[in-house]
């Protein structure tokens, strides 16, 4: 049980997934329990130029009153993610929200960025049912910190679970998670 586990939690963190996943079934348990399914994942180097560049390429959401919710409504949402700030590091930025709650209609496709703006520590940002380390999740695989001249990113295309209710987006990083960097996505 352990192993097959940890095989679906390798194939998670590869994120090279691509759907479907019909030749490797640890992978398919892991997009089921996790919710979503990876369709795909690009990692990728960015200047600052084109991190700055890639900030204006998300989709707009409903900001709330209280600036803890992004609403979305379309069958594709974009979102562009960094670490959060140097003295904040244990978060994500979301359209400038510290981890907002991300609204999202059941079954939408969601093409993340996330960016590692950290000057010193790994990142990833996962989705899954639950927002702990060993937790089923699909998403970027790790990310080192950024460099002199260029950050680390990935680009994920995710499908949203079809089952309304409460999931999380997450840091797997042993600590990260526990230490604040996760939200909420209601699935509606
Ligand atoms: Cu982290």
């Amino acid at each position: 049980m352990n192993k097959i586990k940890s095989i679906g939690a390798l194939v998670g963190t590869l994120g090279f997934g691509i759907a479907p996943l019909a030749h490797a079934a640890p992978g398919m348990g892991q997009a089921a329990k996790a919710g979503f399914s990876i369709v795909s994942a690009t990692p990728k180097t960015l200047s600052s130029a084109n991190a700055v560049a890639a900030d204006k390429t998300s989709t707009p959401g409903t900001v709330s009153a209280d600036k803890k919710t992004l609403t979305f409504s379309g069958k594709t949402v974009r979102l562009v993610a960094h670490s959060g700030p140097a003295n904040d590091m244990l978060s994500y930025r979301i359209d400038g929200l510290r981890n907002p709650t991300l609204v999202v209609p059941a079954g939408a496709t969601i093409k993340a960025l996330y960016i590692n703006t950290d000057d010193d520590m790994t990142h990833n940002l996962r989705f899954g049912a639950q927002h702990a380390a060993a937790a089923p999740s699909v998403g970027t695989p790790n990310l080192a910190h950024k460099t002199e001249t260029a950050f680390h990113a990935a680009d994920v295309t995710l499908r949203a679970p079809s089952k309304p209710g409460t999931y999380y987006y997450f840091c797997t990083i042993p600590g990260h998670a526990p230490g604040g960097m996760w939200g909420t996505v209601r699935i509606r």
